[in-house]
């Protein structure tokens, strides 16, 4: 009854043809469906050894290259996209499940748990995972942050991990998606905010199960490579912020378990590679998009241009800094990606000097009260 899809991009084919074949083992699961971006090497390695795969589990392997659906950068969105207009036109299932190719800690659990919540009634259901407390900061500064100030009233604020890759969809609720215009126009990483966003939008059932082994993936070397990520998933955000959200659908999250020592020992990022990234490159077009900024982070920005600091950039000057940014910030301005990346390192810098030093539970609760905090200043409380 159950479709399980795979969008990948130059993944490990090992690790990929590991979790298609945990996804046939699974009774629920009737087909699989990897969406590549390209015929890359782990294309190719997965169509050789999809025959094989068909027969040893007698279910259909599809293997694909994403269409070009939206109009952005061609990216996770599109494979995306790709799969649900599959799901919806060429197939029956009723549910659909996402997993990201590079998972380590997959397993079968993680198909057994979106099921179960499924079963309960619900439209949707997002896994969640115990993360470091230095990891997930384009999530607790971009994502959280946005949602907080523009929808404080909606479930948006409280979704634990708004862009995760882990999903169970039923039909209507893959249908609401793929019929918003918007949403197929969606081909780059802030495909999962479009989704988070209209789902919710949409008033669909969400339920979230947690997953105690965590999510063991391909990891990130210096915050650098995240920086297309954190415009992408900035300027979704920015997108919709004329948006309203009208009604208040069920929003269940499963409690968490103990949270291992590996994870609460973590560091998510290199913090001393990331500190020349404050002060190196600054151009004269940058410096001057500093104008329309609050004045201590004007003051602050500019001093940075000699010397790394960031003690100014506290949960207030980040709030007036994201309102400023929601309404001047250019998605196709080079100028506007150097200043939006400098000002989330400084307040990923200052939160972890001020509070990830503090110790795992301190950090932790202090993201989820801040995000109440936003809550209710949106509300104007
Ligand atoms: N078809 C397709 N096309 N798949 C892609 C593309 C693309 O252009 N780019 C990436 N992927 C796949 C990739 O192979 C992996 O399976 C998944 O998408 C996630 O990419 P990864 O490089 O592992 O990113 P990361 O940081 O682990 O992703 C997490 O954050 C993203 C986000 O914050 O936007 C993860 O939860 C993603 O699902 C989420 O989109
Ligand atoms: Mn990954």
């Amino acid at each position: 009854m159950s479709l399980v899809v795979f969008p990948f991009k130059n993944e490990d084919p090992e690790i990929l043809i590991r979790n298609v074949k945990i996804a046939l083992s699974h009774p629920r699961v009737e087909e699989v469906l990897c969406v590549g971006a390209s015929e890359d090497r782990c294309f190719v390695a997965l169509a050789k050894a999809r025959p094989t795969l068909e027969k040893e589990h007698g279910k259909p392997v599809k293997v694909m290259v994403q269409e070009r659906i939206g109009v952005l950068r061609p990216g996770k969105g599109d494979g995306m996209n790709t799969a649900l207009q599959y799901f919806l036109q060429e197939t029956n299932h009723r549910r659909l499940h996402f997993y990201d190719a590079d998972i380590v800690s997959f397993s079968q659990e993680w198909i057994s748990k979106a099921e179960e919540g499924a079963d309960q009634g619900f439209d949707v259901v997002r896994h969640y995972f115990p993360r470091a407390s230095t990891d997930a900061m384009i999530t607790w500064f971009i994502t959280r942050t946005g949602f907080a100030l523009l929808w404080p009233k909606s479930a948006l604020p409280w979704i634990e991990q708004p862009l995760g890759g882990e999903l169970l969809l039923t039909r209507p609720a893959a249908k609401g998606l793929l019929e918003e215009e918007r949403v197929r126009r969606q081909s780059d990483w802030g495909i999962d905010t479009l989704y988070t966003f209209t789902m919710v939008k949409h008033g669909c059932s969400l339920y979230e199960t947690y997953i105690g082994v965590g999510k063991l993936h391909k990891l990130y070397g210096a915050l650098t490579d995240l920086k297309t990520m954190l415009i992408e998933c900035f300027a979704a955000i920015q997108s919709l912020r004329r948006e309203e959200i009208p009604q208040l659908g069920t929003h269940r999250v499963e409690y968490p378990g103990p949270v291992s020592q590996q994870v609460r020992e973590k560091v998510g990022y290199d913090v001393e590679g990331s500190l020349p990234l404050l002060t190196e490159g600054w151009s004269q077009e940058e410096e001057s998009l500093l104008a329309v900024l609050p004045k201590k982070v004007r003051t602050g920005m500019q001093a940075c241009r000699s010397f790394p600091k960031f003690g100014f950039m506290d949960e207030e000057a980040w709030y007036a800094t994201y309102a400023a940014l929601l309404e001047h910030f250019e998605p196709s301005s080079p100028h506007w990606h150097d200043l939006l990346f400098r000002l989330w390192l400084a307040r990923t810098l200052n939160y972890t000097v001020n509070h990830a030093l503090r110790g795992y539970d301190h950090a932790l609760h202090y993201l989820h009260q801040m995000v109440g905090r936003y809550v209710n200043r949106a509300l104007g409380r």
